[in-house]
């Protein structure tokens, strides 16, 4: 997390989730060319549309980017990321998933890659995501 909010900025409040398989990796997928940040990684997930929850948006975005199905009892709070972008500040609660239905798949483009706690560090990040790998490593080791 980074500093306080700049009340002058607009609030975007994004959802994030650490996918984690059976071996204990974790999927990140590269944002697109045309997209903000292209040729980032990032945890998958996107904006929490007025009215809906979290886990809700979440669950959304999974099954429209990754077709991937899950629900919210499988959603587990781990941290949250606040990052002052130029024109707006994000906040980003990130959450752990392990039960999930399907095998994610590229339905915009993106690559996708399962990478182990500690090696997510060896992948450019946007700024919002990166303090969240320490709290991955915490909790799933190396
Ligand atoms: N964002 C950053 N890290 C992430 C995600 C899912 C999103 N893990 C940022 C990038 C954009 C904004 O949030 O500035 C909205 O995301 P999108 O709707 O462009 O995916
Ligand atoms: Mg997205």
């Amino acid at each position: 997390m980074s500093g306080g909010i700049d009340q002058r900025k607009r609030l975007l409040l994004v959802v994030a989730c650490a996918l984690v398989d059976a071996d204990g990796r974790i999927l990140i997928a590269q944002r697109p060319e045309g997209k903000s940040l292209a040729g980032l990684w990032e945890f998958p997930g996107g904006k929490v549309e007025p009215g809906e929850a979290p886990e809700a948006a979440l669950i959304r975005e999974l099954a429209e980017e990754l077709g991937v199905m899950t629900q919210a009892a499988c959603l587990a709070p781990l941290t949250f990321a606040s990052h002052g972008y130029d024109d707006f500040h994000l906040l980003m609660p990130l959450f752990v998933c392990r039960r999930f239905e399907g095998t994610p798949q590229s339905r915009e483009g993106q690559a996708l890659k399962w990478v182990r706690a500690r090696a997510l560090r060896d992948y450019p990040m946007p700024p919002a995501d990166a303090p969240l790998i320490a709290h991955l490593i915490d909790l799933l080791g190396a």
